[in-house]
């Protein structure tokens, strides 16, 4: 059966500003908290230095040099038919430091200018305000997020850009994937979601849940501000959307997958519904957290809630307390682990392959939530073969055409509320986790290796006259 997408539907693409767009000391910008991660690799972690070193190798600070290249990148772009770019605004371009009164005018300026390329190619933007590009600064002086001066800052900021590009941006989010620091064991998320580092001796869920709960607050304060702005704003969360199943039918793995769930959902509960859920109140009790937030602060998460969940979709997982299997602890809950789902496949950075988890994952938020959704990112990393100028990229093709024939299924025949689908890495950018080139999502190849070797040319995979095929024909065969 072919299955028709709404005429409004957004088909797009999807990078964030320190992936692409290199340029990182550039026209006045400020050291973000992506300028200190070193390059790792496949398994192998990224650093996060104390400052800037000399002999260190930061993929970040070139990326793909989109800040020089926008302009032929946009032409791209354009001939794949994008009705949609989500991008983010690198804050330390806006605040250098991100406490200053004044903005840094060079940095409005370029925004000013990409998005004015993007919509005179009918390209409409989409803009995250916070994808893991916090100030150092705010790092050093103030120690990130869960430090409560980070809300007004990024207040500020927020209030700032969403002034100044009233007329040319609609559709905003607050915070990339708040909920990848859910479990606050790994520096990586706490350090990108947050600007925290975190000492052994810290009581690690507590303080990630405050400086969750912070960015939670701060969203909602520029939710509220940014209707009063433009009331014509859409105005959303982000969240990563990783479904955990339960392992077994055994009834204690099924518990166990609610509560991981909810550790997770935590973060749209609260952008969506305005409160905090009732299970993280009695968790906070029982452990004895003394989580810090005011009447004015829950006044402020009530009258902010957002008009819509934008989210990741790349993989599933799958959880379970039966004693005889392998598989990762879970900090929180003794009894359960993480272990791999057997009907599924993995990419060979281990990531579970599973469409139909999509058409879930739409399913479920869409039940909790009652609000349109927008898929804001996914795709496939794969390595990529340069021969003869070309690349054949079948397996991409694969992945996901099965995640939008699974879409297609979550509008018609489950009545999902879907407004867009930006694919990551519309075009090869530095990966966020390994900090590799050459975990390729794009539909456009850059010529550019993992030591920071090449050329930068761009040039067309087979994936890209396949995308273009299915945004001309907005529909699908299942
Ligand atoms: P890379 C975990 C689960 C799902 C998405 O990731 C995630 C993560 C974090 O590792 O991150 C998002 O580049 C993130 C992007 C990132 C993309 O997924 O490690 O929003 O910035 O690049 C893909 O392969």
């Amino acid at each position: 059966m072919k299955i028709k997408f709404p005429d409004s539907f957004l088909w797009g693409g999807a990078v964030a500003a320190h992936q692409v767009e290199g340029a990182w000391d550039v026209d006045g910008k400020g050291v973000s908290i992506a300028d200190v991660m070193t390059a790792g690799g496949n398994g192998i972690a990224r650093k996060i230095t104390q400052g800037i070193l000399p002999n260190e190798y930061y993929p970040n600070h070139e990326a793909i040099d989109f800040y020089h290249h926008y302009q032929e990148d946009i032409q791209l772009f354009k001939e794949l038919g994008l009705k949609a770019f989500r991008t983010s605004i690198a804050w330390s371009r806006i605040f250098p430091n991100g406490d200053e009164e004044q903005p840094n005018e060079a940095g409005l300026a370029y925004y000013d200018q990409l998005f004015d390329t993007l919509l005179a190619n009918g390209i409409e933007p989409v803009i995250t305000l916070s994808h893991f590009e916090i100030p150092y600064h705010l790092y050093e002086v103030y120690g990130g997020f869960t430090n409560k001066k980070l809300i007004d800052f990024f207040v500020h900021y927020a209030e700032t850009v969403m002034k100044r590009y009233k007329h040319k941006v609609k559709y905003w989010m607050t915070f990339n994937e708040i909920n990848n620091q859910a479990d606050g064991q790994h520096d990586l998320h706490t350090w990108t979601n947050s600007a925290v580092l975190l000492e052994e001796t810290d009581n690690k869920e507590e303080k990630i849940f405050q400086a969750g709960l912070n960015e939670l607050i701060a969203s909602a304060k520029v939710v509220a501000l940014g209707k009063k702005i433009n009331p014509d704003f859409q105005i959303g969360c982000m969240m990563a959307y990783v479904p955990v199943y339960p392992y077994s039918c055994h009834p204690d793995d099924m518990m166990a997958s609610v509560k991981v769930m909810d550790r997770r959902f935590f973060y749209s509960d609260i952008h969506v519904r305005g409160e905090i859920p009732a299970y993280a109140v009695n968790d906070w009790e029982k452990k004895g957290y003394k989580i810090q937030y005011s009447q004015e602060e829950l006044d402020a998460l009530k009258e902010g809630t957002v008009d819509y969940v934008g989210f990741s979709y790349y993989m599933s997982g799958a959880v379970t307390t039966l004693p005889e299997t392998k598989g990762a602890a879970i900090p929180d809950y003794p009894n359960a682990k993480m272990v791999n789902n057997p009907y599924v496949q993995a990419s060979d950075w281990g990531w579970q392959i599973d469409p139909v988890g999509l058409r879930y994952t739409l399913n479920v938020v869409y039940e909790r939530y009652q609000l349109p959704l927008f898929i804001v990112e996914n795709g496939f990393g794969a390595y990529d073969k340069l021969e003869d100028h070309q690349i054949h990229d079948p397996y991409r093709i694969a992945y996901l055409e099965e995640h939008i024939k699974q879409m297609a299924l979550a509008i018609s025949e489950d009545g999902v509320d879907l407004m867009g689908y930006t694919p990551w890495g519309i075009i090869d950018i530095v990966s966020f986790g390994s900090g590799e080139m050459e975990k390729r999502y794009g539909f456009i190849y850059v010529d550019k290796d993992n030591q920071g070797n090449g050329s930068l040319k761009r040039l067309k995979k087979d994936s890209f006259a396949w995308y273009q095929g299915i945004i001309a024909k907005n529909e699908v065969s299942v």
